[in-house]
C-alpha cells in the first residue's frame, strides 16, 4: 500500500553548516559569512498583488543558503548544490537583461538590479565581485516562492560584502545601510523585484519578494500592495488544534512563460480602462464585512464582485488597448481581493469566536480555489485531485498556493486528520498514475537574514 513520502523536518543549523562546507571544498577558504532567505506560504490572495490588493503570505522554514565571499576584481561567480555541474561566472559590470539563462539569472540579476538604484547606498562599488556557494531547501517550482529566496539571499548577501569592500576602502558606510531597517528591506525587495521582472524575465508582483525580507517570525502578514504597508496577523492554528498541511505535487510550473504574464496584462487593462492607480480603488475601502455574519459577508462579496466586474469589463471593452477581455480573470481579482480581508477579520476573530472563525476561514480558502480554478484557470488535475482528497479528508479548506498552473496545495486540518489526510492524497494519486507528491512538514519560519 502506498505511504504519503513526508520531507525532513528542515534542520536549520544543519543547513548553515552544509553550505559554508561545500563553499571551503569548491573555493578552498572560508567563506566571509552565510545568509538565508525562506520561501513563503501565501495564505490567501492571488495575482492581485500587482494590482494593489492585500495577500496573506507567511514565511516558511524551507530557505535558500548563500555561503559568500567577497572579491575586489568585478568578477561574480556561483554554484548551486542543486545545479553541481552548472558553475557560472560573470563580470558584475557586464550583467544586462537577456544575456543570462536559468537559476543564474536570479543571482546576477540581483547584482545588476542593486546598480539600478539612484542612491549609491545600495549600487555596487566598481571593483565588486564574490564568490559564491547556493543551497536550497524550498521546493523549485513549487510555488513557494523558491526564486525569491534566492534573490533575497543573494541581496543581503551582496548588500553586506559590499559594505565590507567600502570599509576596506575606508569609506564611512551611508547611514541608511548601517543599521538592518525595514525600510531598507522593503527597498531591497524592491531590488530583487526589479530583478526577477527584467532579468529573469517574469512578470510577477511583489508577494514573495516582501514575504521573504520582510515576515515577522512566526506570523503572517496582511500586506497591502498600494503601499506596501504590512499588518501583522498571529494565525494561532496551533491552539485550536488545527495544523497546515503543505503538499508538493510535484507539478512544477514555470512563471517566465505566457500564461502568468496574459493574466496581469488584461487585469491591469482593467485598471488603466477605469483610470485608476490600482485596480483594488474599484472596491470599497472595506472590504471586510465586519459584524456581518458569514452568510451575509457571502452575499455582499458576490453581489459587489458582479457589479465592480461588470463595470470594469464595460469599461475594457470601450478602451482600445484592451485587447483581451476575460471575464473570469477580472472576477477573480475583485473576489481574492474581498476573500484577504475578511480572511484577516475572520482570524482577528477567532479568540472570540473559536472553531466557528476557523471553519469560516476554511471556507474562504477554497472559495478562493474554486475562483482560481473556474475564473482565473490556472489550475490542473493534479491540483484538484489534491485540494478535493484533503476536503474529503475533512479539512477546514484548501486550496492552490502560489502562481498556479502546478506547484503547492495547502489545506487547513484538524491536527488529528492531517496524516490520514496525506495519505488519502498520496493513494489518490497513486491511482490516477500521477507521480507520487511530497508532503512538507510545517513550523514557523523567519525572514532573509545573516546566519553566520
Ligand atoms: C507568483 C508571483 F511571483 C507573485 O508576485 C504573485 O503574483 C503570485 O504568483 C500569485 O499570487 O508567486
Amino acid at each position: 500500500t502506498v505511504e504519503a513520502q513526508w520531507a525532513h523536518q528542515p534542520d536549520h543549523a544543519a543547513h548553515v553548516e552544509r553550505v559554508r562546507t561545500a563553499f571551503i571544498e569548491k573555493y578552498g577558504v572560508e567563506p566571509d559569512g552565510v545568509w538565508s532567505a525562506p520561501g513563503r506560504l501565501n495564505l490567501l490572495g492571488e495575482y492581485i498583488d500587482f494590482l494593489g490588493g492585500s495577500c496573506m503570505p507567511m514565511p516558511l522554514p524551507y530557505r535558500t543558503y548563500v555561503a559568500g565571499k567577497l572579491r575586489t576584481d568585478g568578477v561574480l561567480r556561483a554554484q548551486s548544490l542543486q545545479m553541481p555541474h552548472d558553475e557560472r561566472t560573470v563580470v558584475v559590470r557586464d550583467i544586462r537583461p537577456g544575456t543570462l539563462k536559468g537559476w543564474f539569472t536570479y543571482v546576477a540579476g540581483v547584482a545588476w538590479s542593486m546598480n539600478q538604484e539612484e542612491s549609491e547606498d545600495i549600487t555596487l562599488p566598481a571593483s565588486f565581485g564574490a564568490d559564491l556557494m547556493i543551497d536550497s531547501t524550498v521546493p523549485v517550482g513549487g510555488g513557494l516562492s523558491s526564486s525569491a529566496a534566492i534573490e533575497c539571499s543573494t541581496a543581503l548577501t551582496l548588500l553586506d560584502l559590499s559594505h565590507s569592500l567600502r570599509e576596506n576602502a575606508g569609506a564611512a558606510l551611508p547611514s541608511t545601510l548601517t543599521e538592518d531597517t525595514h525600510d531598507l528591506r522593503a527597498r531591497l525587495a524592491q531590488v530583487c523585484i526589479r530583478a526577477e521582472n527584467k532579468v529573469a524575465g517574469a512578470q510577477t508582483g511583489g508577494l514573495d519578494q516582501t514575504a521573504s525580507l520582510r515576515s515577522i517570525p512566526g506570523q503572517a502578514l496582511v500586506v497591502d500592495f498600494r503601499d506596501f504597508s504590512l499588518q501583522p496577523v498571529d494565525v494561532n492554528i496551533q491552539d485550536a488544534n488545527l495544523s497546515w498541511l503543505v503538499i508538493n505535487t510535484n507539478t512544477p510550473h514555470e512563471l517566465a512563460g505566457g500564461e502568468f504574464a496574459a493574466r496581469r496584462r488584461a487585469t491591469e487593462c482593467a485598471t488603466g480602462a477605469l483610470n485608476l492607480d490600482y485596480l483594488r480603488n474599484a472596491l470599497p475601502d472595506d472590504l471586510r464585512c465586519a459584524g456581518l455574519s458569514e452568510a451575509e459577508a457571502k452575499h455582499w462579496r458576490l453581489s459587489t464582485v458582479d457589479e465592480r466586474a461588470n463595470t470594469a469589463l464595460s469599461a475594457m471593452e470601450k478602451f482600445t488597448r484592451c485587447t483581451e477581455v476575460p471575464r473570469g480573470w477580472i472576477r477573480h481579482a475583485f473576489h481574492d481581493m474581498c476573500l484577504v480581508e475578511r480572511a484577516a477579520y475572520v482570524i482577528s476573530r477567532t479568540g472570540a469566536d473559536g472553531i466557528q472563525a476557523w471553519e469560516e476561514l476554511g471556507r474562504l480558502f477554497t472559495e478562493s480555489f474554486v475562483s482560481m480554478r473556474d475564473e482565473l484557470q490556472v489550475s490542473r488535475e493534479e491540483i484538484n485531485v489534491a485540494v478535493d482528497t484533503c476536503l474529503d479528508a475533512g479539512a477546514l479548506g484548501a486550496r492552490i498556493v502560489g502562481g498556479g498552473f502546478g506547484g503547492a496545495v495547502m489545506a487547513l486540518i484538524e491536527t488529528d486528520k492531517l496524516e490520514d489526510a496525506a495519505t488519502a492524497v498520496a493513494r489518490a494519486y497513486a491511482q490516477h498514475g500521477y507521480a507520487a507528491p511530497e508532503f512538507l512538514p510545517m513550523s514557523p519560519g523567519i525572514p532573509a537574514q545573516k546566519d553566520a
